[in-house]
């Protein structure tokens, strides 16, 4: 494989590959970032930007190149404001500024100037990857990573110009103070990014730093009693070997029990925390769940909770660089991931743009305090048509798929139960596949090798004679007396066009089928990216996809079965999708809609 292509699979070959390819590009830019360089098309301005695949309800600039959800979301005086890495001029990465949008409602969003480009000694060959937090006194700052003039990374950090403009359409990142962190001799300034929100205990404020010593992935913690001079505590806050560099960490705590979310800072005898790095490695986000001892100023992960690549995913497809946020308005946790292309660098530019921010989910703990739950807020509701096509009580026969007709199967947002009678057809987990990813498994058996207790699902983004479609998907196998459930998104068959990434994207789903002999699943469809959730959110993948026939008003929506197991529809709900107000600039003087 070559570093121009995208990677493929988790498998140590690629993973190899890619460790190659983060050297060559550190190589061409003289920084270790985990972005593939093209010099030659980072700034071709897009002289026109081809619709076909664009999203219709997705967060996405008018153009260009977007990457990281990390920078970051932040609610500030009944605003939420939104912050992201974005090229503007090209679709490739390069450039970087942190573009600035706001929004009332997280669905619907106005485009401001850049809050952060590169124009200072600190940040003038890069203004990577930060966090927001709000000081006492309703004071918002932000933390990013500046690639300075020597080619190291430091830590920076900016404040609103005018605290009194609703807006804060412009920040300043004062000579005084910047960069906050330099990085001291024993770090790698090649290899040291992306500070957390920061959170306040035991006196003083702590914010994390994404690092690497050779293959250990570090989160270095850094202290300050007045926000201005930071020290580096003696110990990194949590650290594990053989992951490679950890991008974007993010840490925060979650309630024991219910939905609510609490603010970064929140501490209290049961509460957990989370810790979630973006593995430059692998691609893919992935997160434990633990204790925050802060005597000690350690994070430790639970017992069976594993760091990195074995370890659970918030999302187990295209999901990269998210960054969550405590929204005080609505009292919950918000967690925003970055989709990136799956089409190719010549594709995109001549597209005119890539990259698109998934839908904001809800992120709460799981009352078997093992995983999280994600689901997608609440506020995306009010795009649904006020006419949804329903289904109840309908029968799938083995080798049958049936038409959900009535809906756009290119902009739509589907919840549907499926149920089974018995679980005797479960067809046994292979124990070679114990070792192997779930989704080289979803892979070998794919949605037409017929089964016993599927696969069934939906075929989304499918043409009408299926030349073109993408499965979203159930699998059930025994297991040693239990039951296992896989969970596929797969865009094998997606697209009949050539030189695409296509993977099959899988995880598993915890959950005791042998109980409730049902499965739920909810799928957000538009046009190129599929973004589903198993069970309530207890497994999520989102797969990009660039159909040739199955665009637009042809796009269709099916159910599927092809197991010897009947499968009823016990109920299926599909809303077609409207458009929100998606980053139309907010002119000087003029009010947010
Ligand atoms: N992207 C940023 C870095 C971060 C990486 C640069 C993650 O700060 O580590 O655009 O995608």
């Amino acid at each position: 494989m070559m570093c121009g292509e995208k990677l493929r699979s988790s498998t140590a070959t690629s993973l190899h590959v890619a460790a190659f390819c983060v050297v060559v590009a550190a190589t061409i830019i003289g920084v270790q970032g985990s972005h593939k360089v093209y010099p030659e098309l980072q700034s071709l301005p897009a002289e026109k930007v081809d619709e076909t695949h664009r999203t219709g309800y997705h967060f996405q600039p008018p153009k260009h190149w977007i990457n990281d959800s990390h920078p970051g979301p932040m609610y500030f005086n009944g605003l939420y404001h939104l912050f992201y890495q974005y090229n503007p001029k090209g679709s490739v990465w390069g450039n970087i500024v942190w573009a600035h949008s706001v929004s009332k409602d997280l669905i619907n969003w106005q485009a401001l100037e850049p809050a952060i480009e590169a124009t200072k000694p600190f940040d003038i060959k890069g203004c990577w990857s930060g966090s927001a937090t709000i000081l006492p006194g309703n004071k918002p700052v932000i933390l990013y990573t500046g690639v300075d003039k020597h080619n190291r990374q430091v830590q920076d950090y900016a404040v609103p110009t005018n605290l009194s403009d609703p807006y804060l359409r412009s920040w300043v990142k004062p000579s005084k103070g910047n960069p906050f962190i330099d990085p001291d001799r024993s770090v790698n300034a090649s290899a040291f990014r992306d500070p957390t929100t920061a959170w306040f205990v035991n006196g003083e404020w702590h914010t994390v730093v994404g690092s690497k010593r050779d293959m250990v992935g570090v989160a270095y913690l850094y202290t300050s009693k007045d926000f201005k001079k930071w020290v580096r505590a003696k110990e990194p806050l949590h650290s594990a070997r053989g992951t490679g560099m950890w991008e974007c960490p993010d840490f925060y705590p979650v309630s024991p029990t219910g939905r609510r979310g609490l603010d970064t800072s929140a501490l209290g005898k049961e509460v957990k925390h989370v810790f979630k790095v973006s593995l430059d490695l692998t691609r893919f986000d992935y997160y434990t769940i633990g204790v925050y001892d802060k005597e000690k100023e350690k994070y430790v992960p639970d017992l069976g909770s594993v760091d990195s690549w074995a370890g659970l995913r918030y999302d187990y497809g295209n999901f990269y660089a998210s960054k969550s946020f405590f929204d005080y308005k609505k009292h919950r946790r918000v967690l925003w991931g970055w989709a990136n292309e799956s089409d190719g660098e010549a594709r995109d530019k001549d597209k005119g743009w890539a990259g698109i921010q998934l839908i904001p989910r809800k992120v709460w703990l799981d009352p078997s305090g093992k995983q999280l739950l994600q689901w997608p807020i609440k506020e995306l509701e009010m795009l649904r048509s006020p006419d949804p096509r329903k289904l109840n009580s309908k029968v799938l026969k083995h080798g049958r798929h049936v038409e959900v007709d009535g809906i756009t199967g290119a902009q739509a947002d589907v919840e549907v139960t499926f149920s089974f009678r018995s679980l005797d057809r479960a067809e046994p987990f292979d124990p070679k596949w114990a070792d192997l990813p779930a989704q080289d498994v979803c892979h070998q058996k794919g949605s037409t090798v017929p089964g016993g207790l599927g696969p069934f699902g939906l075929l989304t983004v499918a043409s009408e004679k299926l030349e073109e479609f993408t499965p979203v998907m159930f699998r059930v196998f025994k297991k040693g007396g239990k039951h296992v459930v896989l969970f596929c998104s797969d865009a094998t068959s997606s697209s009949l066009a050539k030189g695409l990434y296509k993977p099959s994207f899988a995880g598993y789903v915890d959950v005791d089928v042998s109980k409730t002999k049902k499965i739920s699943l909810r799928s957000l469809i538009d046009h190129s990216v599929v973004e589903s959730f198993a069970e309530g959110g207890k497994t999520v993948i989102t797969s990009r996809v660039y159909p040739t026939l199955a665009t637009g008003t042809k796009a269709r929506l099916f159910l599927f079965n092809n197991g010897t197991e009947e499968i009823e529809v016990d109920k299926l709900t599909a809303w077609n999708m409207g458009k929100p107000v998606m980053n139309v600039p907010l002119n000087k003087g003029a009010s947010i809609n």
